[in-house]
This record gives structure tokens, sequence and C-alpha cells, in this order.
């Protein structure tokens, strides 16, 4: 065993805790080797419309390339988050909504009133023209609309495709055409950490550079002004007054395609990452309830937002298919002030919180004493995701946050896997920080090499997964080509992660990051190719190179390389022109932390940049540049060191 710490199962979990670590041995060993049954047995867990017998049939080689799963089973996802609870848990809490101001009141919504509000939005959808298949951009705020909203989508069968807020309208534009979608669900404004969001506006901007956009439902939020098209645009409070107060589910094939949520690749503009009905919800359900153990009446809270797939899973679908109580919330954690989450713990007797190392970081800098004037009695559980989680945060989080008692659950995962992939349990797993711990049950992890030879034992590769799960994406939307070729291709009847991986002796797994051209900027995925697409459209840009740098809050920030056309000047000005340049072609989770004006780029005689270089001085290591004789211009190095900027 090596130096790190371990923080064993605590003796109350380990008794109360469904899954004991016998428990997970068995789970686990049983799922890999029959996984027929297994699966089978596991999709007990929804409610089926048309129970499957089949569970997955799929192959990862390319003359025989599909992924199914429970492919002759029928359900609606929708039924199965809110239906099949209103006889047990009728008048129990669905969703606490805690608003931006603290000032403001909470609102909470029983299943019974979430079904209300579903079947009201979903005949809104229907009323305007929505049906099973179409695509239904939702670019919300937090609000519990944006909730109904989604839930509406999986009602009708239409597919949701959610943007996050903070995206640009040209972001918007192209995440509306790429997947021909007709119907846009947004707000007059939204609201965070005081400040309004002009989402609205956005919608209208995004309008223009995306003609298949005919019709936008407008929640009324704050109440702002904002400018309405006569035949595209519709009031949603308008609207809901004449449709139906019921609208029945529309049966669904366990393969009829749930959503599409965009994110970064290491090349070209961002992937529209579908995935299905019936493997997805029962992997969201089940990872929620195996790694967080959730019981009736805790108080779930995922600090995500809606845009992102964790808000997906573990907003909504997960803990609603589990009948749970779970919390969303408009705000930002540092705002009023840096207390903020530990008073909405206290406000609601959270259970479980569940946030980004990023979010830790920022708050583990503004002192303990927002936290320790807060009580936090009511937690029993915190859970990490989004980038790898440096010890000192989880200890801080462990120590200061949970006092000791609360188990953390680190969950590595990824847009594409659905859910959580490597994450303890807390009855089961041992903890050491920094470890996102050993596999969910069915995930059969491998570290390869970069010749793709499987290693054994305690090591360092690339990570891979050896066999389909319920919750894989099925295809990037519109490319199924580029899904094989992103994927599959680089390690053939693998799918691969992107990430690289150490394994240590107990064969616990610890992300090392990013192996690709994508950074992890507090926790949001950036392609640096997109950042790059973005500069050179400036008119006095000739041509861009974009690398993360280490970044003691976001985990990675972005370093971009500028060269200018010839005959321009640099300067400051032009400097935060170009940042706030990629902010509006972007949006703001883009905008490059440093920017270097430089002459050159490092290229090998090919006219490959080699990023390598570029890395190594954005980090500031410039002692170690390894060997530049291959490159056209060796000069440009001595330039892009002296010039650094800090
Ligand atoms: C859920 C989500 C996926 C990428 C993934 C990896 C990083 C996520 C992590 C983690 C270390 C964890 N990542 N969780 N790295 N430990 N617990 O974040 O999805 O936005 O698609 O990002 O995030 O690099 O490949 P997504």
């Amino acid at each position: 065993m090596s130096e790190v710490e371990v923080y064993p199962v605590p003796g109350e979990w380990a008794k109360r805790a469904r899954v004991d670590a016998a428990g997970y041995e068995k789970m686990y060993g049983l799922s890999l080797a029959d996984p027929g049954s297994f699966w089978l047995e596991q999709a007990k867990r929804l409610d089926w419309i048309k129970r499957p017998e089949i569970a997955g049939d799929w192959s990862f080689q390319e003359d025989d390339f599909h992924i199914q799963w429970f492919a002759d089973g029928k359900l609606n996802v929708a039924a199965n988050c809110i239906d099949r609870h209103l006889k047990t848990r009728g008048d129990q809490t669905a969703i606490i909504w805690e608003p931006d101001d603290p000032a403001e009141d909470p609102r909470r919504f029983t299943y019974k009133q979430l079904h209300a509000e579903v079947c009201r939005f979903a005949n809104v959808l229907k009323a305007n023209g929505a049906r099973k298949g179409d695509r239904v951009t939702i670019y919300m705020p937090m609000i519990p609309e944006a909730a109904f909203a989604v839930l509406a989508c999986a009602r009708i069968g239409a597919i949701h495709s959610v943007v996050f807020g903070g995206f640009s309208p040209d972001a918007l534009a192209g995440r509306i055409e790429d997947c021909d979608s007709t119907m846009v669900v947004t707000a007059d404004e939204g609201r965070r950490g005081g400040k309004p969001v002009a989402l609205k506006a956005n919608v209208d901007e995004a309008a223009k550079r995306a003609p298949s956009l005919r019709t936008v439902i407008v929640v009324k939020a704050t109440g702002a002004d904002v400018a309405m098209t006569e035949g595209r645009d519709i009031w949603y409070h308008e609207a809901a007054k004449s449709v139906p107060a019921d609208c029945p589910p529309e049966p669904m094939g366990a393969e009829d395609p749930l959503f599409i949520l965009y994110t970064s690749g290491s090349t070209g503009k961002p992937k529209g990452v579908l995935h299905t009905s019936g493997g997805y919800l029962l992997w969201a359900g089940l990872t929620h309830e195996l790694c967080f153990d959730y019981r009736p009446g805790d108080i779930w809270w995922c600090a995500a937002d809606i845009g992102w797939v964790t808000g997906h899973s573990y907003i909504l679908y997960g803990p609603l298919a589990n009948g749970a109580t779970t919390l969303m919330f408009e705000g930002v954690p540092t705002w009023p002030t840096p207390s903020r989450i530990w008073e909405v713990v206290d406000r609601h007797q959270v259970h479980t919180v569940f946030t980004a190392p990023t979010a830790l970081r920022a708050l583990m800098k503004e002192g303990d004493e927002w936290v320790a004037k807060t009580s936090r009695g009511s937690l029993k559980l915190l859970g990490t995701v989004g980038e790898p989680i440096n010890p000192e945060a989880w200890r801080w989080y462990h120590e200061v946050v949970g006092e000791g008692r609360c188990p953390i659950i680190d969950t590595w995962w990824q847009t594409e896997t659905g859910g959580a992939m490597i994450a303890p349990m807390p009855g089961a797993t041992a903890l050491k920080p920094g470890s996102a711990t050993r596999p969910m049950p069915g995930v059969e992890p491998q570290l390869v090499d970069p010749g793709g030879r499987v290693l054994d034992g305690a090591t360092e590769g690339n990570l891979v997964i050896a066999r389909s799960w319920p919750g894989q994406m099925r295809t990037v939307w519109g490319d199924h080509a580029r899904f094989f070729q992103t994927y599959f291709s680089a390690y053939p009847g693998k799918y691969f992660t992107g990430d690289g991986c150490r394994r240590d002796e107990d064969g616990y797994y610890w992300i090392t990051g990013r192996v690709d051209d994508v950074i992890n900027v507090s926790g949001h995925r950036m392609g640096t190719a997109e950042v790059e697409s973005a500069l050179v459209l400036h008119p006095q840009v000739a041509e861009a190179a974009v690398v993360g740098m280490p970044h003691d809050v976001k985990g990675q920030g972005i370093y971009a390389y500028v060269t200018l056309n010839a005959g321009e000047e640099s300067s400051d000005d032009l400097r935060t022109e170009l940042r706030n340049w990629v902010r509006k072609e972007i949006g703001p989770i883009a905008t490059p932390d440093a920017l270097q004006f430089a002459p050159g780029l490092p290229k090998t005689r090919s006219g490959k940049i080699m990023r390598r270089i570029l890395r190594k001085i954005a980090e500031g290591d410039v002692s170690s540049l390894g060997d530049t004789s291959t490159l056209a211009d060796p000069t440009v190095v001595d330039d892009l060191v002296a010039n650094r900027v800090s």
C-alpha cells in the first residue's frame, strides 16, 4: 500500500447502507459474469409498459457497430419520474426550489403538483406543434419551469436539447441548427448572483442565425420587459390557460431518444450526445441510489445547472426516478456571501450535497469561518464531480464541511456515460482522497498504452471501458460516423474516454485528466479548437493556439497564443477586446484567462503546432521544453518564453 491515507467505511454506514463491501464484490462480480440476467433484474427498477426480455445487445466492432439496451421494452420516462410515485408519495415534496435571492421564499412542488405542472407544460408544447421525435431546445434559468419543460418533453416523446443559459447567442444558434430544432423554451430573464441574464434577448439574437426556429415559448421569470415577435413568440402563462390539465404519457421504445446534450470534444464543433430512454433512466436511477444510498425522506441537493449532464442525471432524472426530494438552486455558491451553500443546507435540512471541486476551492479560499457559522447538522454525505479533486480540497470538504462524519463520494463520469461510472458506495468503499475509487456494476475499466495493449495491476494509462453499459450514449446527433470515430477507433473494440488514469495496488482508479485537446475549466469542458475558431474569426487575428494552464480555483484556465495579421499592432486594449470577443462568441466560461501575442507559433516542418511546448510555457515550466530542434523555426520559442503572460 502507498502512503496515501485511507478512510475506512464508517461503522454505521457499513451497517445501514444497502450495499456493504461484500455486497459490492458480489454485485460487481455478477454484473460482469452474467450481464443478461443482472440487467434484466435491474430493469425491474423501472415501470415498463412492456417489460424487456433482452438486456444489452451491442458490439463496438466497426463491421457490426451497434449499441442497444432493453430494445424490446416500452416505457415513458416522465411517467417513471412522476406518475408511478403518485399513489405512494403524491403529497411528498418532489422539488424544492431555492431562489437566487435568499430574501425570497423557496417554492415546493409535491409529486402531485409536479404531475399537474408537467402535464400542463406538455400540453402547451403539443398545442404549439411539438410531437414525438421533434427537437425542443431549452434555454432556461434554474427555475422550476426548466424542470417542467424537460419532463414535459419526455412525457410527449419530444427530444430535449438543453443549452446552458451562460452560452452566447451564437453558441445557442449553432445548437438549434445542428439538430433542426423548431422550438425554443426560454424565460424573459435569468438571475445569477443578483445579476440579470438576458435570455430572451439572446434567443432573439440567435434566431437571426437559426432559420429552423419557428416557435419560442417564453416563461415569465423576472417580469422584465422583453420584445415579443408576433407569430413566433408565445407567453407560457397565457398559453397554459387554454390547455387541458391532463396529458397522457406517450409510450416510448426503450431505444427512442430522450435527449441531446452538446458537449465539447477535441476537434470541431460541439457534439450532440444522444441518450435514449430505458437504459439512460435505469443508469441515472441506479447510480443515484448506489453512490448516495438514497432513502425516502433524504433531502437531496445536486448543485449543478440543468444545462450540464450532472443536472440532467442528478437534479432531475435519477432522483425523480427514485421518488426523491430534489433541491434546485437558482443562485451561485458565493452570493450574497460564501456561506450561501451551507445556509441553503441548513434552511432545507439537506442530507447530501453534490458539487464540483472548483466550487469547493473557491469557497475554501474564502476561509473556514463562512462554513463554521452554519450548522450543517443535517448533512450525512458529500459528493463531488466534474474534475479530479485535489486532496487538499477533499480533506477540506471532509474535515471542515462534513466535520469528519460524511463520506466523500467522488464520482467519475462524462456526458457520454449518462451517469457515474467509477465512484464509491458509502457503505462499501473505503475512501482515498483524490480517487474516484472503484467501478459501478457492469463497468469494466481498462488501462491501455498508446498502442492499445491492456496494462495489468498497479499502472497508469489511457482509460477505456471494455463493454457497454445501459447509460452509454448511442450516437452523435446527425453523425454516427463521428461517434464511432471519436470513441471506438483509437482502441478497437473499446470505448475510449479521453481521460488518463492510474490504478493503484488496491484496484482504485485515479483520474489524471484529459489526454486529448479538451480542457476542464471549473468542471466545464472546453475544446481548445472551439476557442481557437472563435479567436480567428476576429478580423485582426491570423492564427491562434489555445492550451490549458493550471489554475488554483478553476482547475484549469485557458491560455491563448494569438498571432495577428501582418501590419496589426498588439496592445492591452486589443487583448481585452479579444478576450471579450471570445466571451461573446461562446460565453463567459470560454474567456481566456491569459492571452499572449505571439509573432509566430512553434510548428513542425509539416506545419503542425507543437502544443506540448505551448503547454509547458503556459505552465511556466520553461526549463524543460524538450527537443525543439524539429521546429521549422526554433527561435519562435525564445520569443514565446520572453513574453509569457503570468
Ligand atoms: C460529469 C461530467 C467529463 C470529464 C471527464 C473527466 C472529468 C468528471 C471527474 C472527472 C476526475 C472526477 N471528470 N468527473 N475527473 N474525477 N470525479 O463532468 O461530464 O462535463 O462531460 O466532463 O470531466 O476528464 O472526461 P462532462
